[in-house]
């Protein structure tokens, strides 16, 4: 299989007589059959819906490939989601082909051999990247067929597959991109496989709110820890530590970057940085989102008075977000544009921002030096979910029952702002939550985290020691 094998420079040569001692005495550890994943029954149907959009084509979706954090360190790996979303399977290096007949061949690379010739037969002791006693096993082509109940092959019988005209998924796996001249209809793939995940499936469903209560959960842990990160010089950091714990002990690990933001750093939209203290007298803006280990990632968003109580101008600052965000939900409904909620929210925002004297007039667009960001976007797999679908069924599409999507305005009021009364600079506020469009409006899946500035001070009274 591995011609070479991925050995660091500080790994002692290896004597023929420990490689021979190497290749026997192990038990036979491999398992008779693991249930099927509980995704494959929807794994089945989203391929056949796939057969079905490109009948009598061959389809090439590859899982990603490892990357190199530094030297010989990778990421840990997070498959495409294109490929999770039709397989179930997290593997680095996979690929997913469907031949012109509709089979799906599931390509992968299976557990190594422990008595095999050569390289090979030392890949699962001396190789740190693929290697089973570096890295932990792969399942036997066996055991993926039961797990992912599609077809296996060893991926280096994948050349053979790859013999006709094929579309692509390009720009995940550069080996796949090179064994497949390019076709015309690629982007074309590409765009399907986002546009496909619009509307969620029972199984994502249930997935998605289960990130969304998990994240809950993980918010509550940030307020009861507050004190702790009070106290903390890097405040920041703290919390986005004790959401990451929630995170990875109830799922896959934090959906993105967690912004943990303390007063003016909130008006960095992406605030990652999480290197500051946090100030009793400021807010936290705290945006973040569980994964679960199918991952599906929630995304909210809560600004909250590091006090336990909002002082009259972050509570002014608030409240306007706040009617902009409950305006926002208000229009979601099926055969609504996608951006009427945004449109919805920035009427609010705008006139606001005049009747504070902020804006001349709620007119036109300058109200966007506050406010940056649109209000929204699809959620799933993928924080930003869907990002390749066609700007006509998205962005200029109307909202479809089962799609799920977060509406999120905020406020940004810079703290070098000269526009703005000195008492609002430096404040930053974004309210955020996840939302399914139901047949006839939209269900607040982040129900269980308080929105209202009055029952967010009681949450954080209760929570708070
Ligand atoms: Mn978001």
């Amino acid at each position: 299989m591995s011609e070479q094998l991925n050995t660091g420079s500080h790994d002692l040569p290896i004597s023929d007589a420990l490689a021979a001692f190497m290749t026997d005495g192990w038990d036979d550890t491999s398992r008779p059959g693991p249930a099927p994943l509980p995704l494959a029954a929807y794994t089945a149907k989203r391929r056949a819906a796939l057969v079905q959009r490109f009948p009598g084509e061959r389809l090439v979706i590859p899982s990603g490939t490892l990357k190199v954090r530094s030297n010989d360190s990778d990421y840990r790996f997070r498959p495409h989601s294109a490929y999770a979303y039709l397989t179930g399977g997290q593997q680095p290096d996979d690929v997913l082909v469907i031949a012109p007949s509709g089979a799906a061949t599931l390509f992968t690379r299976p557990r190594s051999p422990r008595s095999a010739e050569g390289t090979a037969g030392q890949e699962f002791y001396r190789d740190r990247r693929y290697g089973e006693f570096w890295v932990g096993a792969r399942p036997t082509l066996a055991e993926a067929e039961a797990l992912y109940q599609i077809e296996c092959a060893p991926i280096d019988r994948l050349p053979e597959a790859l013999t006709g005209p094929a579309r692509v998924l390009r720009d995940v796996d550069a080996s796949v991109d090179a064994q497949v001249p390019p076709h015309d209809g690629d982007a074309e793939l590409t765009a399907h496989l986002s546009e496909m995940r619009l509307i969620k499936d029972e199984w994502e469903v249930a997935q998605l709110q289960h990130a969304v209560e998990a994240t809950g959960r993980g918010f509550e842990d940030v307020v009861r820890a507050l004190p702790q990160a009070l106290a903390h010089p890097r405040g920041e950091r703290y919390v986005e530590g004790v959401f990451g714990l929630r995170a990875r002990l109830e799922g896959n690990a934090a959906g993105y970057d967690t912004i943990a933001a303390s007063g003016a750093h909130a008006c960095v939209l992406h605030w990652i940085r999480n290197d500051g203290r946090l100030n009793r007298d400021e807010l936290l803006l705290l945006d973040a989102g569980v994964e679960t280990d199918d991952l599906y990632t929630a995304d909210i968003t809560r600004t909250l008075p590091l006090a336990g109580r909002f002082n009259p101008i972050q509570r002014q600052v608030y409240e306007l977000v706040y009617e902009a965000q409950n305006a926002a939900i208000a229009v979601l409904k099926p055969g609504a544009r996608f951006r009427d909620f945004h449109r919805a929210a920035m009427a609010v925002i705008a006139e606001g921002l005049h009747e504070w004297g902020v804006l001349d007039s709620a007119d036109g667009e300058l109200h966007r030096r506050y406010t940056l960001c649109s209000s929204g976007h699809m959620l799933g797999l993928d924080v930003h979910d869907c990002a390749k679908a066609r700007t006509s069924v998205y962005l200029d599409g109307v909202l479809e029952a089962g799609q799920v999507l977060t509406v999120e305005p905020g406020l940004y009021l810079q703290p070098d702002d000269l526009t703005l009364p000195p008492e609002f600079r430096g404040i930053g506020v974004r309210i955020e939550d996840d939302l399914i469009i139901t047949d006839d409006g939209a269900r607040l899946m982040s129900s269980a985290l308080p929105r209202h500035p009055d029952e967010i001070e009681t949450w954080m009274t209760t929570l708070l020691p």
